[in-house]
């Protein structure tokens, strides 16, 4: 369990972040081949095999990655902070998704509305259980209802990740109902 964790880890760095930091080339839509990842990989002194990756792809808690349908690729299926473009069709939002973050942001919050910080999108997330959980990675957790149903009236487009998370743009301060 340790090693696939490990290895999920660093899948996250490589696929979401770095790819440079092993010579890996992610093509426009964030893909990898797999092969070049498992070659890279060990070169730089990660074990990684295939067996390992479908270990990950099938286990991993949150399904952070996932092949393409002809096992050749793999990628993350959110979270970038690379410039990739995951070519989601727009999809239409439940009338409500929640945000969890740190208390510490909420003044900033309010001010000026959930930006994606180093990543592509906001993220949210289908219920306020999940978003505990992500708001509490930042440090005293807070939970935000957005009123995405009116967002999407208003024109925002919004996206869902393999994984089940809600991808947009921004959300503006209007949209979010604080505790
Ligand atoms: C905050 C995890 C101040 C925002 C999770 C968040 C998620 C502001 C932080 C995924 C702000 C960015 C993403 C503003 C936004 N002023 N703070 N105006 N606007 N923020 O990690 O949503 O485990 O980039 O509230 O499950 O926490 O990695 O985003 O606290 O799905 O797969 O800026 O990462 O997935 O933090 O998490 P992050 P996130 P994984």
């Amino acid at each position: 369990m340790a090693d696939l964790v490990r290895a999920s880890k660093f899948l996250s760095l490589v696929l979401r972040h770095k790819p440079e930091e092993i010579g890996l080339v992610l093509d426009a839509n964030g893909w990898a081949d797999v092969e070049a990842l498992i070659r890279r990989s060990n070169d730089h002194g990660v074990r990684l095999t295939r067996p390992l990756l479908d270990r990950i792809v099938a286990e991993n808690d949150k399904t952070r990655f996932a092949f393409s349908e002809d096992g050749a690729r793999i990628r993350a299926s959110q979270g970038h902070s690379v410039d990739v473009d995951l070519a989601l069709p727009p999809a239409s939002p439940p009338d409500f998704l929640y945000h969890g973050t740190a208390t510490r942001f909420l003044d900033s919050i309010r001010a000026g509305g959930l930006h994606p910080a180093n990543r592509r999108h906001v993220h949210l997330s289908p219920d306020a259980e999940t978003a505990t959980k992500v708001g509490r990675r930042h440090g005293k957790p807070v939970v935000l209802v957005i009123r995405t149903g009116e967002m999407a009236e208003a024109g925002h487009l919004f996206y869902l990740s393999a994984n089940g998370v809600w991808l947009t743009d921004r959300v503006p301060a209007a949209f979010i109902d604080f505790p």
